[in-house]
């Protein structure tokens, strides 16, 4: 099938990054993708070698694009252009458009997944859109997981990895990725991370930036040392957090993507100016550390929420071992449930 897929960037990169993942994702099972998108620029760097049957389209030919495909991804609400809409209603079989939404744990994902929304007014008057909603339970839209991830995951050789990025681990070096917005408790991370020997990989903006004005030209501290990277390919950036002890990750897909690397890791929520992120950042770790041992699991909820400006100040960090083996269960109870683009393919063979 040709699958539309529109993209309007918001802002960062979370918008760019789930749509190339699902549209290469959906190009390796055999689909057609065009991918429309209004700034294209981060796919320099996030997958500077394309993908076959993923086709990068400029957001504002889609306009005189005279055939619409047979499946419209709008992601994020981010309404396609109406000259094309218009197309899509008048088309003699229209195609199976879906909202593909925003990644939460609340309680309102669940009842509205597969929600129809009937197109009363406007370009697309008549057609039906329907709602999808990624998420962490059955009863969701799943998450993004490749078919090959998991197992490339599992024979990846961190150390190696690291070492040839010219990033290699010291003996008894712990190792920490850190990728987060602004404002950030970062000098208390700091303090906590220098308490042991360990090699801190700062992505570039945000965290690199604080990183360095805090560490000065030498980079270290205490047992501390840090290097800024360069920003990575998709699939190097899975392949770092596989190789890290411990992860900081931020908004959606690099959420995800941690939870897959399967290492304990600490969710830099997207803050949203009117305080909805706060029940967004609960409703998720009343699911993930539901069942975690009492002590533990209020110590690693005590760093996650004074990491996201929610909390008192940053505690000590939890056991990592302990941390680890939790993370790890989340990972396989997630296994449990088919992945977005399965979930995808089979809502639009219903459809259609
Ligand atoms: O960049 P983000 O904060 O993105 C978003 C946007 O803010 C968006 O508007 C908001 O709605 C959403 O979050 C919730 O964080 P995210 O989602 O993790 O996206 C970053 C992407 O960049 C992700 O696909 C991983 C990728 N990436 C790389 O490919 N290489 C890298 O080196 C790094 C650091 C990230």
């Amino acid at each position: 099938m040709l699958w539309d897929v529109f993209c309007r960037v918001v802002d960062n990169f979370g918008d760019v990054g789930v749509c190339w993942r699902a549209s290469a994702d959906l190009a390796a099972r055999g689909e057609h993708v065009r991918l429309w998108l209004d700034d294209a620029s981060p796919l320099a760097w996030m997958a500077p070698g394309g993908r076959a049957g993923v086709a990068v389209r400029d957001w504002a030919d889609a306009a005189s694009e005279p055939r619409p495909g047979h499946v419209v991804v709008e992601a994020f609400g981010c309404d396609p252009p109406g000259p094309f809409v218009r197309r899509m209603a008048a088309a003699a079989r229209p195609p199976v458009w879906i909202n593909l939404e925003y990644l939460s744990a609340e309680a309102y994902v669940e009842r509205s997944h597969r929600l129809p929304s009937p197109q009363s007014s406007g370009p697309g008057a008549g057609l039906m859109k329907w709602f999808f909603y990624p998420g962490f339970t059955p009863r969701t839209g799943g998450l993004l997981r490749e078919p090959g991830l998991l197992p490339a995951l599992r024979a990846h050789d961190g150390d190696a990895w690291l070492a040839a990025r010219g990033w290699p681990r010291r003996d008894g070096e712990r190792v920490a990725s850190l990728f987060c917005y602004p404002g950030a408790p970062v000098p208390a991370w700091l303090d906590r991370l220098s308490a042991a020997p360990t090699l801190l990989l700062a992505t570039p903006g945000a965290a690199g930036e604080q990183v360095s004005q805090l560490l000065g030209p030498d980079g270290s501290r205490g047992a501390l040392r840090a290097v800024t990277l360069p920003w990575l390919p998709q699939p190097e950036y899975d392949r770092l957090l596989a190789s890290c002890d411990l992860n900081v990750v931020r908004g959606e897909d690099s959420f995800v993507r941690a939870q897959w690397a399967a290492r304990p890791f600490v969710w830099h929520i997207y803050p949203q100016p009117d305080g909805a992120h706060a029940a967004k950042l609960h409703a998720f770790m009343d699911l993930h550390f539901a069942g975690a041992h009492a002590n533990w699991g209020s110590a690693a909820r005590s760093i996650w929420t004074a990491w996201n400006g929610l909390g008192g100040p940053l505690p000590p960090l939890p056991d990592l071992a302990h941390w680890r083996r939790h993370v790890a269960g989340w990972r396989d109870g997630l296994l449990g449930q088919a992945d977005l683009v399965t979930q995808l393919l089979g809502f639009v063979a219903e459809r259609r």
